[in-house]
């Protein structure tokens, strides 16, 4: 692509079909329209790009337009889990509970559509089948379901890192008479389980939120657990008007802190190694981050996540926690983590979870010990009972991080593709890009600290930082950048280094791919920190984007 080319393209070629002008050339597609792809949208435009956006919804939304299952909240508290790119945004948006509902941030990523006019840049009920990089061309082909072809130089992927669903390939999955459900594609019209025997499948964030109102409603819920986890209460409110004030007044200080701090959450980080104090004094911190609810358990001392000793005392404490509130020791005793060090599988934040085991119309079902062997026709068979139901709901998570990009036929130089490139395990240079892959973005791609972090902050990093670097590009007549293969190796090598010092690797989480028979056992994402990688990525900008190779036409040397 001649350098000038790398100039907005003020008048993209246009065709006419059937009397309606339709564009086909952009200076840049984003696939999907959840969080990161309606703030990439609003920053290409805002720097006179030309943009489509692609999103396989009928709705704007990505995670909160697909997950409406009773319960769904997020665990990031609703004030800081928002845009920060926008004063007039954040002064007028009123949250009114301390962790949102799935149905307010959708509401509020409505808003944000609406407000800033994005709508007529997204396509809806489309979804990206292929991306094929032109090398001839310099810029990628992006075909839909729809039968869309255009081409775009830059392609970005805000497809989101927990949107490919999974249900598990049991014998006999198609033979239920009555309804399945995934809890990431609930039906938009609600279920009422009322007088209904439900299963619930899997114990992650997605049941356990969904677990406690499934019990008020169905006659009886049979929950599946194949690895039990750890759970802290919510302790979740209305916001109060004092909470709203102090925000809306101090919200520029605590959104810097927020980009500096490891989970870019606003919790309070204890300075103290869990070894250092009586047993007392740890007693007396947990009890206290318990009571005020939420992930801030994991910074009562400084190494939770990287020392196994320090890690047990709180494994011990959540375990007596469990231990107090279900009645029947046995079920307490089923529902004790035990076969991974807590935090090391994401911590979920819950109402009601364990109380739930106290009611009569709740069996917890131990499928590690006595597994399902195959859906029936009338419920589920596991190695010693039968159960018969109305109802199946998969909570059973999704093929996390690599799942939506690889799901895409995405080709790269020579035609490889983004699939056979991460066969033994995704490879990236920040999280970002991929050598081979040229001008194409991954927003929270694995590599970067994504969903071991506050996603609102994370993506707005991103954006930022992708953003500049096509006007970088525009700058300097640039063509095209690409993650140089060396720099992508170093990273990734950094990335497993620091992964490994912690106790991340043993678990078999979704962060190591261990939740899909035959994925790489991997840790994805980067826990070096938010703050600090916020650093590395400003300084690898400030250096003239270090580590990638930038051309005037597409072929790096
Ligand atoms: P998760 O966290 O991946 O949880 C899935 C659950 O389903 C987990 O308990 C799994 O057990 C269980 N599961 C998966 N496959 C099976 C099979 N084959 N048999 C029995 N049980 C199974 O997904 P969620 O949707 O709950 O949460 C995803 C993220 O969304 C969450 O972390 C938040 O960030 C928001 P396992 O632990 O693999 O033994």
């Amino acid at each position: 692509m001649a350098k000038e080319a790398a100039n907005v393209s003020d008048t993209p070629s246009r065709s006419v079909t059937g009397g309606r002008e339709t564009t086909n050339s952009f200076d840049a597609v984003i696939i999907g329209a959840g969080f990161a792809g309606l703030y990439m949208l609003h920053r290409l435009r805002g720097l006179g790009f030309s943009a489509r956006v692609y999103e396989a919804g009928a709705g704007i939304g990505g995670t909160w337009y697909w997950n409406r299952y009773p319960g769904a909240r997020c665990d990031v508290e609703s004030l800081e889990y928002s845009y920060s790119f926008s004063k007039e945004l954040e002064q007028e948006w009123q949250w009114t509970e301390r962790y949102a509902t799935q149905p307010e941030i959708l509401r509020y990523l409505s808003h944000v559509a609406e407000r800033f006019d994005l709508k007529p840049d997204i396509q809806l009920q489309t979804r990206v089948t292929a991306a094929t990089f032109d090398e001839a061309a310099d810029c990628w082909t992006i075909q839909t379901d729809r039968g869309d072809r255009v081409s775009a130089q830059f392609c970005v992927m805000a497809t989101g890192c927990l949107s490919a669903a999974k249900i598990p390939d049991y014998k006999g999955r198609d033979s239920f008479h009555g309804e399945t459900y995934h809890t990431g594609h609930w039906p938009h019209e609600g279920v009422d389980f009322t007088g209904q025997k439900v299963a619930v499948i899997g114990t992650g964030s997605s049941g356990i939120q969904s677990i406690p109102i499934i019990a008020t409603q169905a006659s009886h819920l049979f929950v599946f657990q194949r690895t039990p986890n750890f759970s802290v209460p919510a302790n979740n409110a209305p916001l109060s008007p004092g909470a709203k004030q102090d925000w809306q007044v101090n919200s520029a200080v605590y959104r810097q802190q927020a980009r500096t701090v490891p989970f870019g959450m606003l919790f309070e980080q204890s300075e103290k190694s869990a070894l250092e104090v009586t047993p007392d004094e740890r007693q007396r911190e947990y009890e206290r981050r318990w009571q005020l609810g939420g992930v801030c358990l994991l910074g009562s001392f400084t190494d939770l996540i990287v020392n196994k000793e320090a890690n047990d005392t709180a494994t011990e404490f959540v375990h007596s926690k469990i231990r107090g509130i279900v009645r029947d020791p046995a079920v307490a005793e089923k529902l004790l983590p035990r076969s991974h060090p807590i935090a090391t599988k994401r911590l979920c934040v819950d109402t009601d979870y364990y109380a739930t085991f106290n009611r009569d119309n709740v069996t917890l079902v131990d499928v590690l010990a006595t597994p399902i062997e195959e859906i029936t026709p009338t419920g589920l068979r596991t190695t010693d009972a039968e159960y018969t139901v109305d109802s199946i709901v998969f909570a059973t998570g999704f093929d996390a991080m690599t799942g939506a990009l690889c799901n895409i036929d995405i080709r790269g130089r020579d035609g490889v593709t983004l699939k056979q490139k991460w066969a033994e395990g995704p490879r990236t240079y920040l999280g970002i890009m991929v050598a081979g892959f040229p001008n194409l973005f991954t927003i929270t791609g694995p590599g970067s600290p994504s969903v071991l972090s506050n996603m609102a902050v994370s993506i707005e990093q991103h954006v930022d930082w992708i953003a500049h670097c096509l006007e970088y590009l525009r700058q300097h007549q640039e063509a095209a950048i690409e993650a140089t293969v060396d720099a992508e190796n170093a990273w990734v090598e950094h990335v497993n280094e620091v992964g490994n010092a912690t106790l991340f690797p043993l678990a078999n989480s979704w962060y190591m791919g261990a939740n899909i028979p035959g994925k790489p056992r991997v840790f994805m994402p980067y826990i070096g920190g938010v703050g600090v990688y916020r650093q590395k990525c400003e300084e690898v900008a400030a250096k003239g984007y270090q580590g990638f190779a930038l051309s005037s036409s597409a072929v790096a040397s």
